[in-house]
């Protein structure tokens, strides 16, 4: 094809060339690149069409037969305000880069009511969509957005698992996500969740790796880093709040909530509370975030720990976060504002509610007439038709969850981890294996000293009762038989101490008769022990064998370096995936149907499936036929089935 282009390039023609005309005339590329572009779309949609998708997690294919349409919102006089062309109100992020992370804070604080972060495009896409949703419909949502949700205090957009799914599951860069939503969103502050040591990983990583993630985090657009430890490890806690303050970040450095602590005897009580909270302070956090991260914090815990910490730290804004798994999130949260909160997490109505966050519309209503929020009701109202059809797009990521499950009280598992596990006993088919694995999820949570769960810790405890259930083992069964058994990898690892310090220590003997002589015992934190990357040697490296990187593509890689390896190998193999609309990326084309894809701006496909030949049962292939801007074009596939 480049020959081709070449050959009927005007200038060719007229013979009117020099020896530096290629390299002068770099649309001779773009022209070629873009064929290489359509043909490796092509690749795609012929394996779709041939094998299914082979995204993990997916059950069926989108219920949505159309593109969802973007809703129109209105201004105070009933006109559609023209999204696209009109730049949104300025917000909390002008506050922000006008006048620093302090003083934004400050003015944070001083607001008189509570300011709304709205977490749609991170936590509850990933507590009720196992983290699916695509850049490709946030970013078309994203213009309307930056009108519609102008006052509020944040969006959460970034980190937590959506990092790693981007890559392993939806075959696209996170980083480019950010970049792209950073554009459409210029006014409202963005936020992103921090695991602390260990980045947006699942362990720790050497301190180096962290300041060089951070750094690129808030150079592509973070505004404001939730920074928690899953142990509430102040060590741990640590190196992600210096790496925040290092890169000039506003610091959210956050206690995580576990379990209920009206109930008397609980380890995390209010004493414990207060403990972390003064420690946190003394390292320095623009903000307190309190990250209810199961959902168990009852309305009277509420008022007692906002309310205690408020009476005790008048100058600190406090941010609360909680999941709405019990069904009381909209209680909790109200009680949360009265008690003196600054900033409270909701997400849009239809991703609200469930394991998610609880919803926008019933909070402001509970609030109504009393704190005010600044948000404009009507217009997050409006914003939400969009969501209410991107649910229906991705059903077929939802485990099959019906109504809150008060339970949590009990089992205390985490709003995504819970969605999570009930995926994976729905998926075996048996419903007893759901009872039984909340009930073990509780015993192996003892077991292991009553911890704090949460991201990875929370998956320590949902290996080990999986373990429990599938080995039919009782707690009793566990510690009589540790030193003998096998352990998942994860519960090695945290005894080993790879996560951090537990409040309280480890249990013993389990720890010892776990470890035997397996593994070390870590008394303090892992990242002291690692070895500092050797950035620009791994840069080296990856430009040797995946040519044009960045920086960003060193901080994914030192992320999840396999995980990366492949994203590199299916982009190699298939090009952008992002630029697919997302009933094409999940569901094989119909034949005839016309799928429209933008490659890059002003440059559209119009592909459509043609046929699929019958199988060759030589090579066992098919030939797939697509009509792609009106030529016919080829493609050979293996059926895998
Ligand atoms: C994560 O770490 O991904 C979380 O969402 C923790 O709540
Ligand atoms: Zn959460």
């Amino acid at each position: 094809p480049f020959l081709l282009t070449l050959l009927t390039h005007p200038v060719f023609i007229a013979g009117d060339y020099w020896t530096t005309f290629i390299d002068d005339t770099p649309q001779l590329f773009k022209m070629v690149s873009s064929q290489n572009r359509a043909q490796k779309l092509l690749h795609y949609l012929a394996d779709l069409a041939v094998n299914g998708s082979s995204i993990k997690g997916q059950v069926g294919i989108p219920q949505l037969k159309k593109v969802p349409d973007i809703p129109h919102i209105h201004d105070a006089q009933g006109n559609v305000i023209d999204v696209t062309n009109v730049p949104p109100p300025a917000g909390w992020r002008q506050v922000l880069l006008e006048q620093g992370p302090e003083e934004f804070a400050k003015q944070v604080r001083q607001f008189q009511g509570t300011l709304l972060m709205d977490t749609t495009w991170r936590d509850a896409h990933q507590s009720l969509l196992a983290t699916r949703v695509r850049t490709h419909d946030l970013a078309k949502i994203a213009p309307t957005t930056a009108h519609a949700l102008a006052s509020a205090f944040a969006l959460e957009c970034w980190g937590g698992a959506t990092f790693d799914v981007a890559m392993r599951f939806l075959h696209e860069d996170p980083w480019k996500r950010l970049r792209t939503l950073r554009k459409l969103v210029p006014n409202i502050p963005f936020q992103m969740l921090l695991r602390g040591a260990n980045g947006v990983a699942y362990s720790s990583l050497p301190d180096n790796a962290i300041d060089h993630f951070v750094k690129q985090a808030k150079d592509n657009g973070v505004d404001i880093f939730r920074v928690f430890d899953a142990l509430n490890d102040l060590d741990q806690l640590k190196v992600g709040v210096d790496a925040v303050k290092k890169a000039g970040g506003v610091v959210e450095a956050t206690v995580c909530y576990s379990g209920d602590m009206l109930q008397p005897g609980k380890k995390y009580n209010l004493d414990y509370y207060l403990e972390v909270t003064e420690k946190i302070v003394q390292m320095g956090t623009h903000i307190l975030g309190i990250k209810d991260m199961a959902g168990t914090m009852k309305p009277a815990a509420a008022r007692l720990l906002i309310g205690s910490i408020r009476a005790k730290y008048p100058d600190l804004p406090i941010h609360v976060h909680t999941h709405d798994s019990a069904g009381t999130a909209v209680a909790s949260m109200s009680a949360a504002a009265y008690a003196g909160a600054d900033v409270i997490d909701v997400a849009t109505n239809s991703m609200s509610g469930l394991t998610s966050q609880p919803s926008i519309n019933a909070l402001l209503a509970s609030l109504d007439g009393e704190i005010n929020t600044s948000i404009n009701v009507q217009h997050v109202r409006e914003l939400d038709a969009y969501w209410a059809e991107m649910r229906l797009l991705y059903s077929c990521f939802g485990a099959d969850l019906k109504g809150p499950d008060p339970e949590v009280y009990e089992h205390e598992i985490p709003g995504g981890q819970l969605t999570n596990l009930l995926f994976q006993a729905q998926q075996l088919g048996l419903g007893e294996q759901w009872t039984e694995t909340k009930r073990a999820y509780k015993e192996a949570n003892m077991l292991l000293g009553d911890i704090v769960k949460v991201t990875p810790t929370s998956k320590v405890v949902g290996d080990l009762a999986q373990f429990m259930v599938s080995n039919k083992l009782t707690s009793e069964d566990v510690k009589r038989l540790a030193n003998s058994l096998d352990f998942p990898d994860s519960v090695m690892d945290f005894f080993e101490g790879l996560m951090g310090q537990p409040y309280g220590g480890f249990p013993e003997p389990l720890r010892s008769d776990i470890l035997r002589n397996k593994r070390r015992k870590l008394t303090c934190r892992p990242g002291l022990e690692l070895v500092p990357f050797e950035l620009n040697n791994i840069k080296e490296d990856l430009q040797t064998r995946f040519g044009d990187i960045n920086e960003c593509d060193i901080a994914s890689y030192n992320m999840y370096p396999k995980v990366y390896e492949d994203f590199q190998k299916m982009k190699e193999k298939y090009g952008d995936l992002s630029v697919l609309p997302t009933k094409s990326f999940l569901a094989p084309a119909e034949i005839g149907e016309e799928i429209l894809v933008t490659i890059q701006q002003g440059k559209t496909l119009i592909i459509k499936l043609q046929a699929i030949g019958d199988l060759n049962k030589e090579t066992g292939k098919r030939e797939v036929f697509f009509e792609l801007n009106g030529e016919m074009r080829k493609i050979s596939v293996t059926d895998k089935s």
